[in-house]
């Protein structure tokens, strides 16, 4: 595959360098996944799925789909009629922001995101509830302070950083609230604000004597800076910088300085892509249980639907 442009590389075709997509492949309300095989499943609600004769972990065959060589999986296809992709990422910040940035270029007009992933519940959701964070923020582990004496750095600094918070999209979160309620039950549905953390491990506090970590009151920590924190995952937050972060054709031109040199900024109150996420619990973090597959067999259909009820109910 040979690429042009060091800058943003894509092939001949127009495909991107890492999730492998172009032009008229992707549409602009995607459900975005960790797990492909989340993917597979969510795609059989699709319209025109033939579920009973399509063979177990495999892509419905009316719809569109795209492995890249780096492990993205876009499906696209149709629900309710509306236009919808499904795109299973992997794990992590920085897959998150391959996917935003090379879909966003990809695609034009206005875009809606939601994440469907799973997580660790640090509040009182258990295992297979659904929470919908209305804020998420960055919990990274502070590289410099493990680099030498940890009592001079206990000194002068903490072992982890908390960014701020970013918001998501306020008439997506009620959306995914409401459709949520609707099909699993309000007493299984949780609002709330997400850590996104860099490790499942060291920052998502799991104890591992194998690594100086300086994690025991880390948890502590998360709640004294957020009491709302709900969730631990790794990847809400970035999602939520990038619609935050993101601009539409006529505001780009803000985004190079002006005469005066300086980059407004400010301006940057209307965004290209409006993003949201839920997640379902997978470890509560508090009583150490971790959920039972015939659960997430159970919950992962009926919360997908009320994300592709929620995604084709939100105007572009
Ligand atoms: C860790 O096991 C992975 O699961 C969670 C975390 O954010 C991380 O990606 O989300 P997904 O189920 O969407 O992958």
């Amino acid at each position: 595959m040979s690429m042009t442009n060091a800058n943003f590389p894509m092939d001949a075709e127009g495909r991107t360098y890492h999730v492998g997509i172009k032009h008229g492949e992707l549409a602009n309300r995607v459900l975005t996944v960790g797990d492909p095989a989340r993917a597979i499943i969510l795609s059989l609600l699709l319209d025109g799925v033939d579920r009973e004769n399509t063979p177990p972990k495999t892509v419905p065959a009316n719809l569109f789909s795209y492995s890249s060589h780096r492990g993205f999986l876009t499906i696209t296809g149709a629900y309710k009629g509306v236009p919808v992709s499904i795109v299973a990422i992997g794990m992590g910040v920085s897959m998150m922001d391959f996917f935003v940035r090379e879909c966003r270029a990809v695609v034009d007009g206005p875009m809606v995101i939601i994440r469907f992933g799973s997580c660790g519940s640090l509040s009182d959701a258990t295992v297979g509830d659904i929470c919908v964070p209305f804020g998420s923020y960055l919990v990274q582990r502070n590289y410099d302070y493990f680099s030498g004496d940890i009592a001079t750095a206990a000194a002068t600094s903490k072992p982890y950083h908390m960014s701020k918070v970013f918001e998501a999209d306020p008439e997506i979160t009620q959306t995914l609230m409401k459709n949520m309620s609707g099909l699993l039950g309000k007493e299984h549905v949780w609002s709330g604000i997400n850590a996104t953390a860099d490790s499942f491990y060291s920052s998502q506090g799991r104890q591992d004597n194998n690594f100086v970590d300086v994690n025991q009151e880390l948890f502590t920590d998360l709640v004294e800076y957020e009491p709302n924190t709900t969730t631990l995952e790794m990847e809400t937050f970035i999602l939520y910088h990038l619609a935050k972060s993101s601009t539409t054709a006529s505001m780009a031109a803000w985004a190079t300085p002006q005469e005066d040199g300086v980059v407004s900024t400010h301006k940057y109150d209307k965004h290209s892509i409006r993003a949201g996420a839920c997640m379902m619990v997978f470890a509560q973090r508090k009583t150490n249980a971790f959920i039972a597959k015939g659960e997430v067999a159970r919950v992962e259909p009926l919360a997908g639907k009320a994300v592709f009820d929620s995604l084709v109910e939100i105007a572009l």
